[in-house]
Protein backbone atom coordinates (compact mmCIF):
# COMPACT_ATOMS: atom_id res chain seq x y z
CA UNK A 1 0.00 0.00 0.00
CA UNK A 2 0.98 3.54 -0.34
CA UNK A 3 -1.09 6.13 1.65
CA UNK A 4 -0.30 6.30 5.18
CA UNK A 5 -4.00 7.38 6.59
CA UNK A 6 -7.56 6.32 5.20
CA UNK A 7 -10.79 7.60 5.79
CA UNK A 8 -14.36 5.54 5.76
CA UNK A 9 -17.16 7.48 5.23
CA UNK A 10 -17.18 10.58 2.36
CA UNK A 11 -20.32 12.83 3.71
CA UNK A 12 -19.52 16.35 4.92
CA UNK A 13 -17.24 15.26 7.54
CA UNK A 14 -15.47 12.81 6.08
CA UNK A 15 -14.67 14.66 2.74
CA UNK A 16 -13.44 17.44 4.32
CA UNK A 17 -11.44 15.89 6.80
CA UNK A 18 -9.97 13.40 4.08
CA UNK A 19 -8.83 16.83 2.34
CA UNK A 20 -7.76 18.01 5.14
CA UNK A 21 -5.38 14.76 5.83
CA UNK A 22 -4.22 15.19 2.09
CA UNK A 23 -3.08 19.04 2.04
CA UNK A 24 -0.01 17.65 4.98
CA UNK A 25 2.76 17.05 3.86
CA UNK A 26 3.63 13.66 3.39
CA UNK A 27 0.73 12.38 3.68
CA UNK A 28 -1.15 9.83 1.04
CA UNK A 29 -5.09 9.24 1.92
CA UNK A 30 -7.19 5.95 0.79
CA UNK A 31 -10.44 6.87 0.79
CA UNK A 32 -13.70 4.30 1.02
CA UNK A 33 -17.27 5.35 1.18
CA UNK A 34 -20.21 2.63 0.94
CA UNK A 35 -21.85 4.28 -2.11
CA UNK A 36 -18.94 5.09 -4.84
CA UNK A 37 -20.50 8.13 -5.94
CA UNK A 38 -19.50 10.33 -3.04
CA UNK A 39 -15.61 8.78 -3.71
CA UNK A 40 -15.93 9.38 -7.49
CA UNK A 41 -17.11 12.74 -6.25
CA UNK A 42 -14.66 13.63 -4.50
CA UNK A 43 -11.42 12.44 -6.32
CA UNK A 44 -12.89 14.51 -9.62
CA UNK A 45 -13.18 18.13 -7.75
CA UNK A 46 -9.73 17.85 -5.79
CA UNK A 47 -7.19 16.64 -8.45
CA UNK A 48 -4.50 18.22 -6.69
CA UNK A 49 -5.12 15.70 -3.71
CA UNK A 50 -3.09 12.69 -2.92
CA UNK A 51 -6.44 10.24 -2.86
CA UNK A 52 -6.30 6.76 -3.47
CA UNK A 53 -9.98 5.70 -4.18
CA UNK A 54 -11.27 2.44 -3.09
CA UNK A 55 -14.13 0.68 -3.81
CA UNK A 56 -14.20 -1.89 -1.44
CA UNK A 57 -12.58 -2.66 1.83
CA UNK A 58 -10.24 -5.28 0.66
CA UNK A 59 -9.04 -2.57 -1.78
CA UNK A 60 -8.82 -0.27 1.08
CA UNK A 61 -7.10 -2.36 3.10
CA UNK A 62 -4.34 -3.11 0.47
CA UNK A 63 -3.86 0.69 -0.47
CA UNK A 64 -2.57 1.26 3.07
CA UNK A 65 1.06 1.13 4.65
CA UNK A 66 1.43 -1.18 7.76
CA UNK A 67 0.47 -0.82 10.19
CA UNK A 68 -2.91 0.85 8.56
CA UNK A 69 -4.60 3.29 10.29
CA UNK A 70 -8.21 4.48 9.13
CA UNK A 71 -10.41 7.20 10.63
CA UNK A 72 -14.04 6.07 10.15
CA UNK A 73 -16.81 9.48 9.80
CA UNK A 74 -19.88 7.86 9.35
CA UNK A 75 -23.36 8.15 10.98
CA UNK A 76 -22.88 7.66 14.72
CA UNK A 77 -24.73 4.06 15.92
CA UNK A 78 -25.25 1.17 14.07
CA UNK A 79 -23.50 2.58 10.59
CA UNK A 80 -20.23 2.95 12.46
CA UNK A 81 -20.85 -1.01 14.08
CA UNK A 82 -21.33 -2.30 10.48
CA UNK A 83 -17.96 -0.78 9.48
CA UNK A 84 -16.08 -1.08 12.11
CA UNK A 85 -16.87 -4.70 11.84
CA UNK A 86 -15.73 -4.63 8.00
CA UNK A 87 -12.52 -3.26 8.52
CA UNK A 88 -11.83 -5.61 11.49
CA UNK A 89 -12.38 -8.62 8.68
CA UNK A 90 -10.09 -6.68 5.97
CA UNK A 91 -7.32 -5.68 8.86
CA UNK A 92 -4.62 -6.86 10.94
CA UNK A 93 -3.24 -7.38 14.32
CA UNK A 94 -1.63 -3.88 15.46
CA UNK A 95 -3.68 -1.92 12.72
CA UNK A 96 -5.34 0.98 14.13
CA UNK A 97 -9.04 1.52 13.42
CA UNK A 98 -9.95 5.22 14.67
CA UNK A 99 -14.15 6.56 15.04
CA UNK A 100 -14.06 9.56 14.29
CA UNK A 101 -18.09 10.12 14.47
CA UNK A 102 -20.11 11.33 17.69
CA UNK A 103 -20.07 8.05 19.78
CA UNK A 104 -21.80 7.87 22.83
CA UNK A 105 -18.24 6.89 25.14
CA UNK A 106 -19.97 3.58 26.22
CA UNK A 107 -20.36 2.64 22.97
CA UNK A 108 -16.31 3.31 22.33
CA UNK A 109 -15.47 1.43 25.75
CA UNK A 110 -17.29 -1.68 23.87
CA UNK A 111 -16.09 -1.58 20.91
CA UNK A 112 -12.72 -0.62 21.83
CA UNK A 113 -13.31 -4.02 24.18
CA UNK A 114 -14.15 -5.88 21.44
CA UNK A 115 -11.83 -4.95 18.80
CA UNK A 116 -9.10 -5.23 20.92
CA UNK A 117 -9.33 -9.14 21.78
CA UNK A 118 -8.83 -9.20 17.88
CA UNK A 119 -5.31 -7.29 18.45
CA UNK A 120 -6.36 -4.59 16.29
CA UNK A 121 -6.01 -1.45 17.93
CA UNK A 122 -9.56 0.96 18.13
CA UNK A 123 -9.58 4.35 18.81
CA UNK A 124 -12.56 6.70 19.85
CA UNK A 125 -11.55 10.24 18.64
CA UNK A 126 -14.05 13.12 19.26
CA UNK A 127 -13.65 15.84 16.64
CA UNK A 128 -15.19 19.00 16.93
CA UNK A 129 -15.23 22.01 14.71
CA UNK A 130 -18.17 20.92 12.34
CA UNK A 131 -17.72 21.34 8.24
CA UNK A 132 -14.94 23.99 8.71
CA UNK A 133 -12.93 22.92 11.56
CA UNK A 134 -12.66 19.25 9.61
CA UNK A 135 -11.51 20.99 6.78
CA UNK A 136 -9.14 23.77 8.26
CA UNK A 137 -8.20 22.09 11.25
CA UNK A 138 -10.35 20.73 14.35
CA UNK A 139 -9.74 20.30 17.81
CA UNK A 140 -9.07 16.16 18.14
CA UNK A 141 -10.05 14.34 21.46
CA UNK A 142 -8.20 11.01 20.96
CA UNK A 143 -8.55 8.22 23.75
CA UNK A 144 -7.67 4.53 22.96
CA UNK A 145 -4.02 3.04 23.91
CA UNK A 146 -0.65 4.49 24.27
CA UNK A 147 0.27 2.03 21.55
CA UNK A 148 -1.96 3.81 18.78
CA UNK A 149 -0.97 7.57 19.79
CA UNK A 150 2.36 6.74 18.95
CA UNK A 151 1.11 5.88 15.82
CA UNK A 152 -1.56 8.37 15.65
CA UNK A 153 -0.55 11.36 17.51
CA UNK A 154 1.63 12.54 14.58
CA UNK A 155 -1.10 12.59 12.16
CA UNK A 156 -3.61 14.01 14.32
CA UNK A 157 -1.34 16.94 15.04
CA UNK A 158 -0.30 17.53 11.44
CA UNK A 159 -4.57 18.06 10.52
CA UNK A 160 -5.83 19.44 14.26
CA UNK A 161 -6.16 23.62 14.66
CA UNK A 162 -3.28 25.70 16.28
CA UNK A 163 -4.09 27.45 19.15
CA UNK A 164 -0.89 30.22 20.29
CA UNK A 165 1.41 27.26 18.46
CA UNK A 166 -0.14 24.43 19.88
CA UNK A 167 -1.81 21.96 17.99
CA UNK A 168 -5.16 21.70 19.44
CA UNK A 169 -4.81 17.64 19.87
CA UNK A 170 -4.50 15.32 22.79
CA UNK A 171 -4.29 11.93 23.99
CA UNK A 172 -7.02 12.56 26.66
CA UNK A 173 -7.02 8.80 27.75
CA UNK A 174 -7.89 4.86 27.22
CA UNK A 175 -11.29 3.59 25.30
CA UNK A 176 -14.02 5.89 25.85
CA UNK A 177 -11.71 8.60 27.38
CA UNK A 178 -11.60 10.86 24.15
CA UNK A 179 -15.48 10.64 23.40
CA UNK A 180 -16.67 11.01 26.70
CA UNK A 181 -14.69 14.36 26.84
CA UNK A 182 -16.44 15.95 23.75
CA UNK A 183 -19.60 14.88 24.96
CA UNK A 184 -19.14 17.07 27.90
CA UNK A 185 -17.54 20.16 24.84
CA UNK A 186 -20.68 19.75 23.61
CA UNK A 187 -22.76 20.06 26.64
CA UNK A 188 -20.90 23.24 27.64
CA UNK A 189 -21.42 24.41 24.39
CA UNK A 190 -25.18 23.74 24.92
CA UNK A 191 -25.30 26.11 28.22
CA UNK A 192 -22.57 28.53 26.72
CA UNK A 193 -25.23 29.20 23.95
CA UNK A 194 -27.92 29.41 26.35
CA UNK A 195 -26.23 32.41 28.37
CA UNK A 196 -25.86 34.00 24.99
CA UNK A 197 -28.72 34.19 23.93
CA UNK A 198 -30.74 34.68 27.94
CA UNK A 199 -28.43 37.94 27.62
CA UNK A 200 -29.21 38.88 24.28
CA UNK A 201 -33.12 39.05 25.61
CA UNK A 202 -32.91 40.76 28.45
CA UNK A 203 -30.84 43.33 26.62
CA UNK A 204 -33.64 43.76 23.63
CA UNK A 205 -36.53 43.41 26.44
CA UNK A 206 -34.95 45.97 28.48
CA UNK A 207 -33.64 48.28 26.59
CA UNK A 208 -35.49 48.21 23.26
CA UNK A 209 -32.22 48.05 21.13
CA UNK A 210 -32.84 46.39 17.23
CA UNK A 211 -30.89 42.91 17.19
CA UNK A 212 -28.44 45.36 14.75
CA UNK A 213 -27.50 47.53 17.71
CA UNK A 214 -26.97 44.11 20.17
CA UNK A 215 -24.53 42.90 17.57
CA UNK A 216 -22.06 45.87 18.23
CA UNK A 217 -22.91 45.58 21.93
CA UNK A 218 -21.74 41.28 21.65
CA UNK A 219 -19.04 42.82 18.94
CA UNK A 220 -17.67 44.98 21.60
CA UNK A 221 -17.70 41.97 24.24
CA UNK A 222 -15.95 40.13 22.09
CA UNK A 223 -12.87 42.31 22.58
CA UNK A 224 -13.06 41.19 26.37
CA UNK A 225 -12.80 38.47 28.98
CA UNK A 226 -15.96 37.24 26.78
CA UNK A 227 -13.73 36.86 23.79
CA UNK A 228 -14.78 33.61 21.72
CA UNK A 229 -16.21 32.21 18.91
CA UNK A 230 -19.78 31.95 19.87
CA UNK A 231 -19.53 35.79 21.20
CA UNK A 232 -18.26 36.48 17.88
CA UNK A 233 -21.10 34.20 15.10
CA UNK A 234 -23.74 35.97 17.93
CA UNK A 235 -22.96 39.43 16.34
CA UNK A 236 -23.02 37.79 12.81
CA UNK A 237 -26.51 36.31 13.65
CA UNK A 238 -27.49 39.17 14.69
CA UNK A 239 -26.92 41.73 12.28
CA UNK A 240 -28.22 39.53 9.61
CA UNK A 241 -31.31 41.08 7.93
CA UNK A 242 -33.90 38.51 6.37
CA UNK A 243 -34.36 39.58 2.37
CA UNK A 244 -37.62 38.35 1.78
CA UNK A 245 -39.24 40.57 5.10
CA UNK A 246 -36.23 43.18 5.31
CA UNK A 247 -36.81 42.39 9.06
CA UNK A 248 -34.10 40.88 11.16
CA UNK A 249 -33.54 37.28 10.04
CA UNK A 250 -33.39 36.62 13.94
CA UNK A 251 -37.11 37.57 14.38
CA UNK A 252 -38.53 35.65 11.10
CA UNK A 253 -36.83 32.58 12.93
CA UNK A 254 -38.75 29.70 14.39
CA UNK A 255 -38.15 29.42 18.22
CA UNK A 256 -38.48 26.30 18.74
CA UNK A 257 -34.10 24.75 19.24
CA UNK A 258 -33.27 21.72 17.64
CA UNK A 259 -30.66 19.53 19.70
CA UNK A 260 -28.74 15.91 17.89
CA UNK A 261 -28.14 14.37 21.61
CA UNK A 262 -24.67 15.31 22.74
CA UNK A 263 -25.59 17.48 25.33
CA UNK A 264 -28.94 15.19 26.56
CA UNK A 265 -25.88 12.67 27.00
CA UNK A 266 -24.27 15.09 29.11
CA UNK A 267 -26.53 15.46 31.98
CA UNK A 268 -28.03 11.83 31.58
CA UNK A 269 -24.35 10.92 32.16
CA UNK A 270 -23.97 13.39 34.78
CA UNK A 271 -27.15 12.48 36.82
CA UNK A 272 -25.44 8.72 36.85
CA UNK A 273 -22.03 10.05 38.12
CA UNK A 274 -23.95 12.44 40.76
CA UNK A 275 -22.63 15.39 39.40
CA UNK A 276 -24.83 18.77 39.51
CA UNK A 277 -24.35 20.34 35.84
CA UNK A 278 -27.69 22.01 36.51
CA UNK A 279 -26.12 25.02 34.03
CA UNK A 280 -26.03 22.58 31.66
CA UNK A 281 -29.00 21.07 31.89
CA UNK A 282 -30.96 24.03 32.17
CA UNK A 283 -29.81 24.68 28.47
CA UNK A 284 -30.74 21.54 27.28
CA UNK A 285 -34.51 22.22 29.16
CA UNK A 286 -34.76 25.44 28.08
CA UNK A 287 -34.14 24.16 23.95
CA UNK A 288 -36.78 21.40 25.18
CA UNK A 289 -39.42 23.99 26.42
CA UNK A 290 -38.47 25.95 23.07
CA UNK A 291 -39.77 23.17 21.10
CA UNK A 292 -43.12 21.97 22.49
CA UNK A 293 -45.77 24.87 20.43
CA UNK A 294 -48.47 22.67 21.91
CA UNK A 295 -47.60 23.54 25.79
CA UNK A 296 -46.57 27.22 24.83
CA UNK A 297 -49.73 27.67 22.94
CA UNK A 298 -51.04 28.30 26.49
CA UNK A 299 -48.97 31.09 27.41
CA UNK A 300 -51.33 33.96 26.86
CA UNK A 301 -53.55 31.95 29.84
CA UNK A 302 -50.58 32.21 32.49
CA UNK A 303 -50.49 35.46 34.55
CA UNK A 304 -47.32 37.46 34.05
CA UNK A 305 -46.18 40.57 36.18
CA UNK A 306 -47.99 43.66 36.15
CA UNK A 307 -45.38 45.94 35.25
CA UNK A 308 -42.68 45.28 32.56
CA UNK A 309 -38.90 46.28 32.48
CA UNK A 310 -37.89 49.52 32.11
CA UNK A 311 -34.49 50.74 33.06
CA UNK A 312 -32.71 54.30 33.35
CA UNK A 313 -29.46 53.49 32.62
CA UNK A 314 -29.11 51.75 29.51
CA UNK A 315 -24.97 51.08 29.34
CA UNK A 316 -25.18 49.91 33.48
CA UNK A 317 -27.40 47.20 32.92
CA UNK A 318 -25.96 46.03 29.52
CA UNK A 319 -22.92 46.11 31.91
CA UNK A 320 -24.69 43.83 34.55
CA UNK A 321 -25.48 41.46 31.48
CA UNK A 322 -21.85 41.51 30.73
CA UNK A 323 -20.77 40.61 34.60
CA UNK A 324 -23.91 38.25 34.61
CA UNK A 325 -22.73 36.38 31.22
CA UNK A 326 -19.69 35.92 32.70
CA UNK A 327 -20.21 34.76 35.98
CA UNK A 328 -22.32 32.30 34.78
CA UNK A 329 -19.88 30.81 31.99
CA UNK A 330 -17.49 30.46 34.75
CA UNK A 331 -20.16 28.11 36.13
CA UNK A 332 -20.91 26.30 32.84
CA UNK A 333 -17.64 25.16 32.58
CA UNK A 334 -16.41 24.40 36.58
CA UNK A 335 -19.61 21.85 36.01
CA UNK A 336 -18.15 20.88 32.64
CA UNK A 337 -14.92 20.01 34.20
CA UNK A 338 -16.19 18.94 37.80
CA UNK A 339 -18.31 16.23 34.97
CA UNK A 340 -14.98 15.02 33.69
CA UNK A 341 -12.85 14.71 36.67
CA UNK A 342 -15.79 12.46 37.63
CA UNK A 343 -15.92 10.59 34.59
CA UNK A 344 -12.28 10.34 35.39
CA UNK A 345 -12.65 8.58 38.69
CA UNK A 346 -15.93 6.57 37.56
CA UNK A 347 -13.62 4.78 34.85
CA UNK A 348 -9.90 4.69 35.56
CA UNK A 349 -9.11 7.58 33.07
CA UNK A 350 -5.93 9.67 33.65
CA UNK A 351 -7.13 12.47 32.11
CA UNK A 352 -4.91 16.16 32.60
CA UNK A 353 -7.89 18.89 32.67
CA UNK A 354 -5.32 21.68 31.73
CA UNK A 355 -4.60 19.79 28.76
CA UNK A 356 -8.38 19.52 27.43
CA UNK A 357 -8.71 23.41 28.09
CA UNK A 358 -5.47 23.69 25.89
CA UNK A 359 -6.90 21.66 23.04
CA UNK A 360 -10.82 23.35 23.06
CA UNK A 361 -8.84 27.17 22.72
CA UNK A 362 -8.95 26.76 18.74
CA UNK A 363 -10.80 24.50 15.96
CA UNK A 364 -14.05 23.59 17.85
CA UNK A 365 -17.15 25.72 18.71
CA UNK A 366 -16.47 26.84 22.45
CA UNK A 367 -12.77 28.19 21.81
CA UNK A 368 -12.39 30.96 23.45
CA UNK A 369 -9.55 33.38 25.43
CA UNK A 370 -11.20 32.10 28.63
CA UNK A 371 -9.72 28.74 28.17
CA UNK A 372 -6.56 30.01 28.92
CA UNK A 373 -7.34 30.80 32.48
CA UNK A 374 -8.75 27.49 32.81
CA UNK A 375 -5.16 26.03 31.96
CA UNK A 376 -3.68 28.27 34.12
CA UNK A 377 -6.28 27.36 36.67
CA UNK A 378 -5.42 24.04 36.68
CA UNK A 379 -1.31 24.31 36.27
CA UNK A 380 -1.51 26.15 39.29
CA UNK A 381 -3.22 23.24 41.14
CA UNK A 382 -4.15 19.86 39.33
CA UNK A 383 -6.08 18.68 41.91
CA UNK A 384 -8.25 21.17 41.70
CA UNK A 385 -12.08 19.57 43.08
CA UNK A 386 -14.15 22.90 41.52
CA UNK A 387 -12.83 25.19 38.88
CA UNK A 388 -14.37 28.17 40.36
CA UNK A 389 -12.63 28.40 43.18
CA UNK A 390 -9.70 28.47 41.65
CA UNK A 391 -8.07 32.23 42.44
CA UNK A 392 -8.09 33.56 39.33
CA UNK A 393 -11.78 32.93 39.19
CA UNK A 394 -12.75 34.03 42.75
CA UNK A 395 -11.21 37.16 41.78
CA UNK A 396 -13.48 37.28 38.99
CA UNK A 397 -16.94 36.00 40.67
CA UNK A 398 -15.97 38.59 43.09
CA UNK A 399 -16.74 41.74 41.31
CA UNK A 400 -19.55 40.08 39.53
CA UNK A 401 -21.79 38.42 41.69
CA UNK A 402 -24.23 41.92 42.95
CA UNK A 403 -24.67 42.21 38.81
CA UNK A 404 -25.47 39.00 38.29
CA UNK A 405 -27.65 38.34 41.37
CA UNK A 406 -29.15 42.33 39.73
CA UNK A 407 -29.83 40.80 36.96
CA UNK A 408 -31.78 36.94 37.74
CA UNK A 409 -34.08 39.85 39.89
CA UNK A 410 -34.84 41.49 37.56
CA UNK A 411 -35.43 38.83 35.08
CA UNK A 412 -37.50 37.50 37.56
CA UNK A 413 -39.68 40.46 38.75
CA UNK A 414 -39.90 41.08 34.82
CA UNK A 415 -41.15 37.84 34.08
CA UNK A 416 -38.07 37.35 32.04
CA UNK A 417 -37.27 33.41 31.81
CA UNK A 418 -33.15 33.53 32.36
CA UNK A 419 -33.10 29.70 33.59
CA UNK A 420 -29.12 29.30 33.15
CA UNK A 421 -28.65 32.60 34.70
CA UNK A 422 -30.60 31.77 37.84
CA UNK A 423 -29.61 28.18 37.80
CA UNK A 424 -25.86 28.77 37.87
CA UNK A 425 -26.03 31.77 40.49
CA UNK A 426 -28.12 28.96 42.47
CA UNK A 427 -25.54 26.54 42.01
CA UNK A 428 -22.92 28.82 43.40
CA UNK A 429 -24.54 30.00 46.42
CA UNK A 430 -25.27 26.39 47.06
CA UNK A 431 -21.48 25.99 47.24
CA UNK A 432 -21.00 29.33 49.08
CA UNK A 433 -23.78 28.00 51.74
CA UNK A 434 -22.34 27.31 55.36
CA UNK A 435 -25.42 24.78 56.29
CA UNK A 436 -27.87 23.49 53.13
CA UNK A 437 -31.35 22.48 54.13
CA UNK A 438 -30.25 19.13 52.75
CA UNK A 439 -30.08 18.18 56.84
CA UNK A 440 -34.18 18.17 56.73
CA UNK A 441 -34.17 16.47 53.57
CA UNK A 442 -32.26 13.88 55.34
CA UNK A 443 -34.89 14.08 58.61
CA UNK A 444 -37.62 13.63 55.92
CA UNK A 445 -36.34 10.82 54.80
CA UNK A 446 -35.39 9.11 57.94
CA UNK A 447 -39.27 9.82 58.72
CA UNK A 448 -40.54 8.15 55.95
CA UNK A 449 -38.16 5.24 55.28
CA UNK A 450 -35.68 4.99 58.33
CA UNK A 451 -33.06 6.12 55.91
CA UNK A 452 -31.23 7.29 58.52
CA UNK A 453 -29.02 10.21 59.07
CA UNK A 454 -25.76 11.65 60.71
CA UNK A 455 -24.70 14.32 62.96
CA UNK A 456 -22.34 17.05 62.95
CA UNK A 457 -21.13 16.95 66.91
CA UNK A 458 -20.41 12.89 66.93
CA UNK A 459 -19.80 10.00 64.42
CA UNK A 460 -21.86 6.92 63.42
CA UNK A 461 -25.28 6.79 62.05
CA UNK A 462 -28.35 7.61 63.56
CA UNK A 463 -32.48 6.67 63.42
CA UNK A 464 -35.04 8.84 64.98
CA UNK A 465 -38.21 6.39 66.26
CA UNK A 466 -40.73 8.68 64.70
CA UNK A 467 -43.67 6.34 65.03
CA UNK A 468 -42.45 5.55 68.04
CA UNK A 469 -41.30 7.99 71.30
CA UNK A 470 -39.30 9.89 69.14
CA UNK A 471 -36.04 9.12 70.63
CA UNK A 472 -32.69 8.71 68.68
CA UNK A 473 -31.38 5.41 68.07
CA UNK A 474 -28.32 4.30 67.06
CA UNK A 475 -28.33 2.51 63.36
CA UNK A 476 -26.69 -0.09 61.95
CA UNK A 477 -23.53 1.37 59.78
CA UNK A 478 -25.01 -0.14 56.58
CA UNK A 479 -21.55 1.20 54.53
P1 LIG B 1 -23.57 11.45 8.45
O1 LIG B 1 -23.67 11.38 9.92
O2 LIG B 1 -24.66 12.09 7.69
O3 LIG B 1 -23.32 9.97 7.87
C1 LIG B 1 -23.27 9.72 6.48
C2 LIG B 1 -22.16 8.76 6.15
O4 LIG B 1 -22.36 7.49 6.83
C3 LIG B 1 -22.10 8.45 4.67
O5 LIG B 1 -20.75 8.34 4.30
C4 LIG B 1 -22.82 7.11 4.61
O6 LIG B 1 -22.49 6.35 3.48
C5 LIG B 1 -22.28 6.46 5.84
N1 LIG B 1 -22.98 5.22 6.23
C6 LIG B 1 -24.23 5.06 6.73
BR1 LIG B 1 -25.43 6.40 7.00
N2 LIG B 1 -24.53 3.78 6.96
C7 LIG B 1 -23.44 3.09 6.61
C8 LIG B 1 -23.12 1.71 6.62
N3 LIG B 1 -23.98 0.80 7.08
N4 LIG B 1 -21.90 1.34 6.15
C9 LIG B 1 -21.04 2.25 5.69
N5 LIG B 1 -21.28 3.58 5.67
C10 LIG B 1 -22.46 3.99 6.13
O7 LIG B 1 -22.17 12.18 8.05
P2 LIG B 1 -21.50 13.50 8.62
O8 LIG B 1 -22.48 14.58 8.86
O9 LIG B 1 -20.33 13.75 7.75
O10 LIG B 1 -20.97 13.06 10.07
C11 LIG B 1 -20.06 11.98 10.25
C12 LIG B 1 -19.82 11.76 11.73
O11 LIG B 1 -19.22 12.94 12.27
C13 LIG B 1 -21.09 11.54 12.54
O12 LIG B 1 -20.83 10.60 13.55
C14 LIG B 1 -21.38 12.88 13.14
O13 LIG B 1 -22.11 12.79 14.35
C15 LIG B 1 -19.98 13.40 13.38
N6 LIG B 1 -19.87 14.84 13.45
C16 LIG B 1 -20.54 15.65 12.62
C17 LIG B 1 -20.40 17.03 12.69
C18 LIG B 1 -21.11 17.93 11.76
O14 LIG B 1 -20.97 19.16 11.91
N7 LIG B 1 -21.85 17.42 10.79
C19 LIG B 1 -19.54 17.58 13.62
C20 LIG B 1 -18.84 16.75 14.45
C21 LIG B 1 -19.00 15.39 14.35
P3 LIG B 1 -23.38 6.51 2.14
O15 LIG B 1 -22.83 7.70 1.44
O16 LIG B 1 -23.13 5.24 1.41
O17 LIG B 1 -24.80 6.68 2.57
Amino acid sequence: GTANIGVVGLAVMGSNLARNLASREGNTVAIYNRSHDKTETLVAEHPEAKFVPAYSYDEFAASLQKPRTAIIMVKAGGATDAVINALVEAFEPGDIIVDGGNALFTDTIRREKAVRETGINFVGAGISGGEEGALLGPSIMPGGSDESWVTLGPILKSIAAVAEGEPCVTHIGHDGAGHFVKMVHNGIEYADMQLIAEAYDLIRRATGKSPAEIADVFAEWNKGELESYLIEITAEVLRQMDADTGKPLVDVILDQAGAKGTGAWTVQTALNLGVPVSGIAEAVFARSLSSHPEQRSVSGELPGPSEGLSVEDTDEFIEQVRLALYASKIVAYSQGFDEIRAGAAEYNWTIDLGAVSKIWRGGCIIRAQFLNRIADAYAESPELSVLLTAPYFVDALGPAQAAWRHIVATAATAGIPAPAFASSLAYYDGLRADRLPAALVQGQRDFFGAHTYKRVDKEGTFHTLWSGDRSEVEAEDTH
